[in-house]
């Protein structure tokens, strides 16, 4: 196929969902950092239907710190792209979210977030990028960024250097701040990026901190919409579809959750046209999510892993590891707040069909990045508190040591920030599995102390690890099945 290149609206074909405003007289309102399809598939839709319903300047510069291409591809198509959405058939719908976007160019990014027209900055820069101390609830000095940036204030490079770089000028040229709103599955991810940005702060002028205590706001949010890694066939279905090639499209399952806390002082797009959920607390909608999806999404990825099941729909096609999601979710759910108005029950119910999707590939290698980074959030939290109501953390402790059993079996550093020292304690403690069990779940911040320190917990992780490793992961479901 030789397509244009998608460019504007005027000869997609009318199967094709597109704007349903003038989207280019509308201004910009949001600098948005990180460009990945996650957000192109969730914020940036909300955002278009937002426009929709009630227009407003709320369209979204969006840049990414480092990598060049989407912004690139989005420049080259005035900000159009197009969102591929995957069931029983496609529909493909072309968002007019988007502005101009910057690349790799920090000091562009800066300078945008100076602009009084800019009243929300909203992050999707994944986990790892934030540079946050979550137990210290601090800027942690030893995050490359966080680090460089100390080194060299003067030219910030990282998201917490921005913030407060951004938030400093404007406060002095007299410029009201904007909000800050966290889109990642981070835990709390308002406070915690509030606790990250005064820590970075304090650091660089105290009077600063307490004027960003004061005056800015970090709504929390949970977001929640499966989104592969966008793949060449993404990219040709698109084309198939709407007769363009389109270098910024991504593919995304037809279900979308957005639950916000409502503090945006300088106001903000009617999100709710969209279905967003604004909320006071969004704490118990956000552990729901993290723990059930989450969680069971980072067990599917080591047992994947493991059982050559490149794609968490072949999870759902395997009887034996399906019972076993479904368990943990159970457990999962048992942890939750009760009388905040949860339906464990029947999101567990939601999240099987939508996990089982045969449209979606969602590969198993890509959630099992970044561990040390997710499973806090999405196990040992959730471990910590049953133990602690002497709920049932078998399912925990089970996926931690298919997460072990699978560190055992790599030959490279694993795609994770700490990759490394998992590998060297997997190397030193060789077929010590009570070694490996405990030297891991000590690593700092990973599992809380009394988890860790939990001599039913940590035994039963290592009897489960010893079991995979000699008799194998079928082997060990099985008894797990039948216990
Ligand atoms: C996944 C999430 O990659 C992962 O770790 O668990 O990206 C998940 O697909 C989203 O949070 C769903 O909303």
């Amino acid at each position: 196929m030789m397509s244009p290149r998608l460019t504007g609206l005027a000869d997609l074909p009318p199967g094709v969902e597109r704007p349903r405003y003038d989207h280019a007289a509308l201004g910009i309102g949001i600098l948005h950092l990180g460009l990945g399809a996650f957000h192109r598939a969730h914020q940036a839709v909300h955002t278009d239907d937002a426009l929709a319903a009630e227009g407003g300047d709320w369209r979204i510069l969006g840049a990414n710190l480092r990598s060049r291409d989407i912004p690139k591809a989005l420049n080259a198509q005035n900000g159009l792209f197009t969102v591929l959405e995957r069931s029983v058939s496609d529909r493909a719908r072309v968002i007019g979210a988007h502005g101009p976007a910057i690349g790799g160019d920090a000091a562009a990014i800066l300078r945008a977030a100076c602009d009084p027209a800019i009243r929300i900055l909203s992050l999707t820069v994944s986990e790892k990028a934030y540079g946050i101390d979550r137990t210290a609830m601090d800027a942690d000095p030893a995050h490359p960024a966080v680090a460089a940036d100390l080194a060299q204030p003067q030219a910030p490079q990282g998201v917490l250097s921005i913030i407060v770089a951004a938030l400093a000028a404007r406060r002095e040229a007299g410029t009201a701040p904007f909000a800050v709103l966290s889109c990642d599955n981070l835990p709390d991810n308002g406070a915690l990026l509030r606790a990250g940005v005064l820590g970075f702060a304090r650091r660089r002028d105290p009077g600063l901190a307490g004027w960003i205590a004061d005056h800015v706001a970090f709504p929390a949010t949970m977001v929640d919409r499966i989104t592969p890694a966008t793949t060449e066939r993404t990219l040709t279905d698109v084309e198939a579809l709407t007769g363009h090639r389109d270098l910024a499209a991504v593919e995304t399952e037809p279900f979308s959750q957005w639950v916000i806390e409502d503090h945006f002082p300088q106001g903000r797009p009617t999100w709710e046209a969209g279905g967003a959920l604004f909320v006071q607390d969004v704490r118990p909608h956000e552990a729901m999510k993290l723990r059930m999806l989450n969680g069971s999404h980072s067990l599917i990825a080591y047992a994947g892993q493991m059982l050559d099941l490149p794609h968490v729909r072949d999870a759902m096609a395997d009887p034996a590891l399906t019972a076993l999601v479904r368990r943990h979710m159970q457990a999962a759910g048992a942890t939750l707040p009760r009388g905040a108005g949860l339906d464990p029950e029947a999101y567990a119910a939601a999240l099987l069909a939508r996990f089982a999707n045969p449209a979606i590939a969602h590969q198993t290698r890509q959630i099992a990045m970044d561990g040390t980074e997710k499973l806090p959030q999405r196990w040992f939290a959730p471990a910590a508190e049953a133990l602690q109501a002497d709920g049932d953390a078998r399912p925990f402790a089970f996926a931690t040591a298919i997460w072990l059993a699978w560190l055992t079996t790599q030959e490279q550093a694993p795609d994770d920030p700490r990759g490394p020292a998992l590998l060297e304690l997997a190397r030193k403690a060789g077929e010590d599995d009570d070694t490996l069990t405990r030297s891991v779940l000590a690593l700092p911040g990973l599992a809380p102390p009394e988890l860790a320190g939990n001599a039913g917990f940590t035994q039963a992780v290592r009897r489960t690890l010893t079991h995979i490793r000699r008799d194998g992961l079928r082997a060990a479901m099985a008894t797990e099945l039948a216990s």
